[in-house]
């Protein structure tokens, strides 16, 4: 019996010792900032719970069970040919009880609360933002406010191709962020020019497809000002991994200026007619820098690194078995 104490006594600080050395959890998730992401954390956070009780309660039955009452013992299994009594009966149906209950009330109320939170992206929505996803890159429009910019991975070609980045926000910058307004819901209309993409933002708590063709939608109501990071998520592809989001969050105040200083530049832009030779072959040299040279190359390689070598990789023949 000492030994069986000292076993499980071993056992327990060899689980929680390691715990504590953590300042943060790495497990955890990226802290919430929209009330989408506050929500399906409180369900993930509650069904985690949830379901870690049960498998404590049931698993800690069965173990006391197998051990308490073991053939070793001398105890023999019972076998049943008598009619069950009442008291057998309702210690059948207590279970199934206990858990209808818990999945459609307990577990099954927040859940459906989450849903229609999520599918709720019109009512009270301030601004409309539409995002298009487009191999491999990013383009933010403001339909209403006549502005629209791509956003591209800015991370430069020396850290890429160094094998040894630095940089703490590596492949997770682009040029030209989305900017929104804090504490305005924010409808977010999304699709694609020419394969799925997946727009996430962990603290968003928001992975949305953008599926050619289709009009998604989804919405944001970002508490604080600050810059929030993520990516598309979409699997298969060589650049799906080269698409990150940058979100800018700014105070009212601050989000009027960039706005106004935003249209501005649409203005400026529109009258490019205007410029001479010299300045549009000059501003023609920057585009294609900017959107095309990451695929379209002067060398006439399809592809700059590392979009190269991840598209070299998923075009390798499978191995037999
Ligand atoms: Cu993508």
């Amino acid at each position: 019996m000492i030994k069986q104490r000292k076993l499980i006594l071993g056992s327990t600080c060899l689980t929680l010792v390691p715990q504590l050395a953590f300042a943060r959890n790495p497990f955890e998730f990226q802290t919430p900032v929209t009330p989408i992401a506050r929500e399906t954390l409180y369900v993930h956070d509650l069904f985690l719970t949830i379901i870690a009780v049960l498998f404590s309660v049931g698993f800690g039955f069965l173990l006391f069970s197998v051990i308490r009452y073991r053939a070793s013992r001398g105890h023999r299994p019972a076998l049943f040919s008598a009619p069950r009594t009442p008291l057998q009966w309702a210690l059948s149906a207590l279970p199934i009880l206990t858990l209808v209950v818990i999945d459609y009330i307990v577990m099954g109320i927040p859940a459906y609360h989450a849903v229609l939170t999520l599918a709720n992206t019109r009512e009270d929505a301030a601004l409309v933002v539409k995002v298009t996803g487009s191999q491999w890159r990013w383009r933010y429009d403001y339909p209403d406010q006549g502005i629209s910019f791509i956003s591209n991975l800015s991370t430069s070609q020396e850290q890429r191709d160094s094998g040894a980045p630095t940089d703490p926000n590596y492949l997770l910058e682009v040029d030209k962020p989305l900017v929104l307004p804090v504490g305005k819901k924010v409808r977010v209309l999304l699709t694609s020019t020419d394969v799925i993409h997946a727009w996430w933002i962990p603290s968003f708590g928001i992975k949305q497809d953008a599926v050619p063709g289709f009009l998604r939608e989804t919405w944001v109501k970002i508490d604080r000002p600050g810059i929030y990071r993520g990516q598309c998520a979409e699997l298969g592809g060589g650049g799906h991994g080269f698409m990150p989001i940058v979100v800018e969050a700014k105070a009212q105040p601050d989000f009027d200026k960039w706005l106004a200083d935003a249209q501005t530049a649409a203005a400026q832009a529109a009258a490019v007619t205007t410029l001479s030779k010299p300045e549009l072959l000059k501003r023609g040299q920057q585009d294609y820098a900017t959107y095309c040279a990451l695929c379209h190359q002067p060398t006439g390689l399809a592809c700059r690194a590392p979009f190269r070598r991840s598209l070299a990789a998923s075009r390798s023949p499978r191995r037999r078995p």
